[in-house]
């Protein structure tokens, strides 16, 4: 059974007071430490200089972890601003897609493989929202064909993220089954979905179904438990969610992602990866001994 990657959501990290623009090489080598294989940087190509990206980025490199994805700031909490790519508004829609081209140019430019796309209103409203879904739908197929044609100019892949109905358009693309249908529609190859389980355990049957169900455009996950604390602390069956991961060949990274991360860094960092590894050492033996029979 193959190791499965594990990276780190550096932007998580804020909560701890630790900020990867002012102090890079503190921040790394904690994850690094930790026994992580690579982190997750936000793609801010406006704010934040390519130089300090750059350097970033080798630094990283320089202590043996990789880049393994960028995180796209899509809700308007994380961003700060509106980039929604199914607003009716087309020039909102176009400022969205046009961060979207600009997360292409920055991973081409940091040789990273893949970023995410989410579709977030500028301001999200629940149970429901007051744009008909039909309408929202075919804004974000439209943006996300448009997005995963430049991004397979330039040798990226694009993952849409799910999120549930409390952050995302209510009824639209919450779950990840959801996510695969959208994507078959748009029908890109270099389009994919991820499974972030905190999501797919409100919208999805379960999170082993939705691993299932994502098989062919799975390209990333987003690790958090059940009520977005570390793995273990919820009541998300991980060991099942392993022998899945192991079932369909999954060979991505699981990118820690608990909001808001705690009770400090170090137990964050290190509770998430033992409690994954070990498990993983435990269905290892498993199928070593069901091999045997
Ligand atoms: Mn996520």
């Amino acid at each position: 059974m193959a190791q499965l990657k594990y990276s780190v959501i550096i932007d998580a990290l804020a909560t701890f007071g630790l900020d990867i623009w002012e102090q890079p090489s503190e921040v790394l080598e904690l994850v690094k430490d930790s026994g992580y294989d690579g982190v997750d940087l936000t793609a801010e190509p406006d704010r934040i200089e390519i130089k300090r990206y750059r350097e970033i980025a080798e630094i990283a490199r320089s202590m043996g972890l990789k880049i393994a994805a960028l995180l796209g700031a899509w809700a308007t909490w994380h961003a700060g601003e509106a980039r929604d790519l199914a607003s009716t508004d087309e020039a909102a829609r176009r400022y969205a897609i046009g961060y979207a081209q600009k997360c292409t140019d920055l991973a081409v430019d940091l040789n990273v493989s893949v970023y995410e796309i989410c579709c977030c209103p500028a301001e999200p409203k629940y149970p429901v929202h007051d744009v008909p879904l039909p309408t929202v739908r075919q804004n974000f197929v439209e943006s996300a064909r448009e997005i995963s044609r430049y991004a397979a100019d330039h040798g990226v892949r694009v993952a849409i993220e799910p999120v549930n109905r409390f952050e995302g358009y209510a009824g639209f693309m919450n779950s990840v089954v959801d996510a695969v249908g959208v994507a078959d529609e748009v029908g890109e190859d270099n389009l994919g979905v991820m499974v972030d389980f905190f999501h797919a355990n409100i919208e999805d049957v379960s999170v082993t179904d939705a691993i299932r169900r994502a098989k062919h455009r799975l390209m990333l996950i987003h690790l958090a438990d059940s009520n977005r604390q570390m793995p273990g602390m919820g009541h998300i069956d991980f060991t099942s969610v392993i022998r899945e991961l192991d079932e369909v060949g999954f060979e991505g990274y699981l990118s820690l992602d608990c909001l808001p991360a705690r009770p400090d860094a170090q137990t964050y960092l290190t509770h998430s990866i033992g409690y994954m590894k070990q498990l993983e050492e435990a269905v290892a033996l498993e199928k070593r001994l069901s091999e045997m029979n």
